[in-house]
């Protein structure tokens, strides 16, 4: 039988990102059909910190096996920010345009426009906790392009492509991106683990 893990996330896109990633190795069950329905607060000030706190919480309701991911968008000439407040950037009960649009203010004159995504995936299994990074490094355009895909999307060019990750099909986002490369790290160590 295949192992079940519960994905601590209310982000639809994140789940659909990472199933692609997972494809039918592991049963992943999320917290809607998990029929959970709480925001999990992420107050802290480091991506492990809030991605920690998501899995324990959902751990700790369910006792059941779970990760989370947290994600950042770390902008080298902002000092890493949005990085952990990326979800919150314009401030509370703002959208992902109004993240952005601030985004490109505070970019407007820097000729750096160097970037990363870096996703920390925390997994309790058996009641122990590990975690995963991926980085997916990259440049913030001036003028957002693209309809696919969530939040900064439109506006980050990964390297190695010229198309923004909002141009891109899932498939193609894939290659690069941040959440495939953790997801990978995850799969690999569940399958080291024995876990199936
Ligand atoms: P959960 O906490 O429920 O998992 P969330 O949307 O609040 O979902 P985060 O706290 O990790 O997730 O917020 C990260 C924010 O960073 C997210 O709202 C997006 O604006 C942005 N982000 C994360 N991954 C991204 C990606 O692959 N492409 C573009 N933007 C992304």
């Amino acid at each position: 039988m295949k192992s079940t893990l519960i994905f601590a996330t209310n982000n639809q896109h994140k789940v659909d990102e990472i199933k692609k990633v997972i494809g039918d190795a592991f049963n992943i069950i999320t917290l809607k059909e998990a029929g959970i329905d709480i925001d999990i607060p992420e107050p802290h000030d480091s991506l492990e910190k809030n991605a920690s706190e998501k899995s324990s919480v959902i751990h700790k309701l369910t006792n059941q096996n779970c990760f989370s991911e947290d994600t950042g968008l770390e902008v080298d000439v902002l000092n890493g920010e949005p990085g952990v407040k990326s979800a919150r950037y314009a401030g509370e009960g703002k959208n992902f345009q109004d993240n952005i649009d601030k985004l490109l203010r505070n970019l407007a004159v820097k000729a750096n426009r160097n970037a990363r995504f870096r996703t920390v995936i925390s997994l309790v299994l058996d009641d122990k906790e590990y975690f995963f990074e991926g980085i997916c490094e990259g440049k913030i355009i001036a003028d957002q392009k693209g309809n696919n895909g969530f939040g900064y999307d439109p506006v980050f060019i990964p390297n190695g492509s010229n198309k923004t990750f909002a141009e891109m099909e899932m498939d193609e986002k894939t290659i690069f991106s941040h959440r495939r490369k953790a997801t990978d790290k995850l799969i690999q160590f569940l399958k080291d683990h024995g876990t199936h």
